[in-house]
């Protein structure tokens, strides 16, 4: 990766854009040599005598095309095995049921709404004890781990303030804890800029409705392990829970991964100069972005990342109306919530997707009426910056 700001990072993982393009993809495995994986559709596969198979017998508990998917995924993220879903929630849904009545898991105390509901209000309502905690501060961590903790869930960058987590310190208390399983949402980063089996994680759960499919037209969640036993669980509760994708949804995210390394270069150079632009203009008064050197946890993100997404937090100056002014004088920038995808995206997230989160808990954590997140797509940078400018000026008048 060229360009200035974007040196010290780890160097991109080895062989990567050739996994993208080949892993899984196995041509010989279709009678006809298919290079593009076809759509296999069939819900059901014929028997040659009962319980005598070539692989597959229904739909839901493996299919041709989600095998090629979820094989490319596995060596994307450095592991031996991934699992798909029918979402990133129905992701975390499976590992959640990984644990047992009475468990307790700690959460980053910033993550995604929809993360932050199901702990709060339907796990919590399953007999699981779930506690948020700064893991920014791996002594936090330490000191919140009980005997009745089961899972350590974390999310770097955390959406939507961005904050770094260091995993590998992260792993390093939650292995002096035998029974304690790591896991990490990997989605802003993707297996691209971030590999968290690597730094010591038990899990890496990534929303491939994001930047892995790239394309905003699939919702999808991906998890992977390395350990035969969590395999196993895992794969068993994905066919007994049911919340698969479609081979439709895995023929798409299968493409949308040919490119991601190169749409992943794109938006962090992208997300960088409108960082640069937005740090030093007069209409904003903060940005939160891990590329930028005044990242409170710029050094970390360099040690254990090979670069940043398209994602750029900012507080706008003035109040919830300048917001709101800003945001409907974009054009260029779409605003609509998600993130990921080759189109540029803003949003509120205090009235869009963290209203979830509890009034007194967003003041907390910073997610107040000026925050606005962007998703930096891969449109030409001075449209992008064009775009801001006017949409800043306009927010003010
Ligand atoms: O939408 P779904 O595929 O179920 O993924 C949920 C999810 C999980 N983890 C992170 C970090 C996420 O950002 C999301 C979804 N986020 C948005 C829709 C959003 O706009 O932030």
């Amino acid at each position: 990766m060229a360009g200035k700001g974007t040196e010290g990072f780890l160097p991109p993982f080895k062989h990567f854009a050739t996994s993208a393009i080949h892993a899984g993809q196995e041509p010989e495995k279709w009678n006809s040599g298919a290079v593009v994986p076809p759509i296999s559709l069939s819900t059901t596969f014929k028997q040659r005598a009962p319980g005598e198979h070539a692989g597959y017998d229904y739909i839901r508990s493996g299919n041709p095309t989600r095998d090629c998917l979820e094989k490319a995924v596995a060596a994307l993220d450095g592991a031996k095995y991934c699992l798909a879903y029918s979402s990133g929630l129905a992701a975390l849904l499976n590992i959640c049921h990984l644990l047992k009545t009475g468990d307790t898991v700690i959460c980053m105390d910033d993550v995604y709404g929809g993360t932050n509901r199901y702990f709060q209000q339907v796990a919590r309502e399953n007999d699981l004890k779930v506690i948020f905690v700064d893991c920014t501060k791996p002594k936090c961590l330490e000191a919140a781990i009980t005997p009745e903790t089961k899972l350590v869930w974390l999310e770097t960058p955390t959406n939507p303030t961005l904050k770094v987590i260091d995993i590998r310190a992260c792993a390093d208390v939650v292995r002096r804890h035998p029974g304690v399983l790591l896991a990490v949402d990997n989605s802003f980063m993707s297996a691209y800029f971030q590999r968290p089996l690597s730094l010591g994680a038990d899990i890496c759960m990534s929303s491939a409705t994001k930047y892995m499919n790239g394309h905003s037209d699939v919702l999808m969640g991906l998890v992977s392990v390395n350990r035969d036993d969590l395999y196993e669980r895992l794969k068993f509760l994905q066919n007994s829970l049911g919340a698969v994708p479609s081979p439709f949804d895995c023929f798409l995210v299968n493409r949308g991964l040919k490119t991601l390394h190169i749409r992943m270069k794109l938006h962090f150079q992208n997300g960088l100069a409108v960082a640069e632009f937005l740090e030093k203009h007069p209409r904003v008064e903060k940005v939160l972005y891990p590329g930028l050197p005044s990242h409170p946890q710029h050094e970390v993100t360099k040690k254990q990342c090979t670069g940043c997404p398209g994602m750029v937090t900012f507080y706008i100056k003035g109040n919830i109306k300048n917001a709101s002014a800003f945001l409907k004088s974009l054009k260029v920038f779409t605003l609509a919530e998600s993130l990921g995808g080759f189109e540029s995206l803003a949003e509120h997230p205090a009235v869009m997707t963290h209203a979830s989160v509890p009034e007194k808990e967003r003041k907390t954590l910073g997610i107040s009426d000026t925050l606005i997140r962007l998703s930096v797509g891969l449109e030409d940078e001075e449209d992008l910056l064009a775009d801001l400018d006017q949409a800043l000026e306009a927010a003010f008048k």
